[in-house]
């Protein structure tokens, strides 16, 4: 049985349901009379301007606001959209912030140790030829644990395409000092910043792969603005289309954001890249095809 108590606000409960029903078939019928007079379009008068890749998983990123990483992911999955090669791509994760890049990209991946992803991706490319192969790594992995593997890959010319996030720390072990990070930068193991004499200049790693034989393609970017993003986007474009050549490996390093360590809010951080990353990390391409390489690549377009 239920006391007088509870019969009251049953009551009440009752009577505040009614109210918003009543709202609710309110507001409905102002809708219904407004509505039909606007102008409305047409299905086929509408343009798609924009659309998420299809490669690239319907799921929250674990990155945090303003991360150049989740732009980077989008980039290379429209690549891999346009291009029309979802089976026959793979990629190996690095370990760092994108260590999760496998649950992102909706393509064949491996994981490779920290540093090690270019040996994995040359014991792949090797099995599987005809498959496009690359890596996504950041300047901790790539260029300090795991520069050796670096070197001697580009060296050997393996025909794989190298996305390098270069953002000066090692953003997911909370910001400690890369080889990129910038003469003078505070980082967690650099707090008075980076002092020259103690630690040598930051590594420009493009500049200096672009001078093995196998470096095919060199360029650095940055996806900072609209403008950056489109052509980074060429440049990864490029990069995955000179692979079917069979002429060496194309690099793209990619000066991206990290708020979170560089203790900025996204629009600091990309100021930021304008206004000191470029001057130690200047953009644009570093070595491109020449002579019958270029031929060859209209042949490919
Ligand atoms: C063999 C090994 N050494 C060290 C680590 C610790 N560790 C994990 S991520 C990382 C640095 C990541 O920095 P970076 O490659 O620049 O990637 P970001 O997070 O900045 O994208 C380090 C040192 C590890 N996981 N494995
Ligand atoms: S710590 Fe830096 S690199 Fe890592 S997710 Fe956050 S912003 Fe991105
Ligand atoms: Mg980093």
């Amino acid at each position: 049985m239920r006391s007088e108590e509870h019969l009251l606000v049953d009551e009440q409960l009752i009577s505040a349901k009614e109210e918003s029903d009543d709202k609710t078939t309110a507001e409905k019928e102002i809708t219904e009379t407004v509505i039909p007079d606007k102008p409305r379009c047409l299905d086929e008068e509408y343009e798609m301007v924009y659309h998420k890749p299809k490669t690239l998983v319907d799921v929250s990123m674990h990155y945090c606001p303003g991360c150049a990483h989740s732009l980077v992911h989008k980039l290379v999955m429209e690549v891999v959209d346009e291009l029309g090669i979802q089976e026959q791509t793979i990629g190996v994760a690095p370990v760092g912030c994108a260590v999760f890049a496998y649950d992102y990209m909706d393509i064949d991946m491996s994981e490779a140790a920290h540093g090690r992803a270019c040996a994995t991706a040359t014991g792949i490319k090797r099995l599987m030829p005809d498959r496009y192969v690359f890596t996504y790594q950041g300047d901790g992995d790539l260029a300090a644990i795991g520069i050796a593997e670096t070197l001697h890959t580009i060296n050997r010319g393996e025909n794989i395409t190298i996305v390098f996030m270069n953002n000066a720390v090692y953003g997911m072990t909370s910001g400690q000092m890369a080889p990129t990070s910038l003469v003078g930068m505070k980082t967690t193991t650099s707090p008075f910043g980076r002092d020259v004499m103690e630690y040598g200049e930051p590594i420009r790693v493009s500049e200096l792969i672009s001078h093995l034989p196998g470096a095919f393609y060199v360029t650095r970017q940055a996806v900072n603005s609209a403008t950056a993003v489109r052509k980074a986007k060429k440049a990864l474009m490029n990069a995955f289309r000179y692979q079917k050549l069979k002429k060496g490996t194309s690099f793209v390093e990619i000066i991206g954001n990290c708020p979170s360590n560089w203790k900025m809010t996204p629009i600091e951080a990309s100021k930021y890249i304008d206004d000191e990353m470029i001057k130690t990390f200047p953009l644009g391409d570093i070595k491109l095809p020449k002579g019958e390489d270029l031929k060859l690549l209209e042949e490919v377009k």
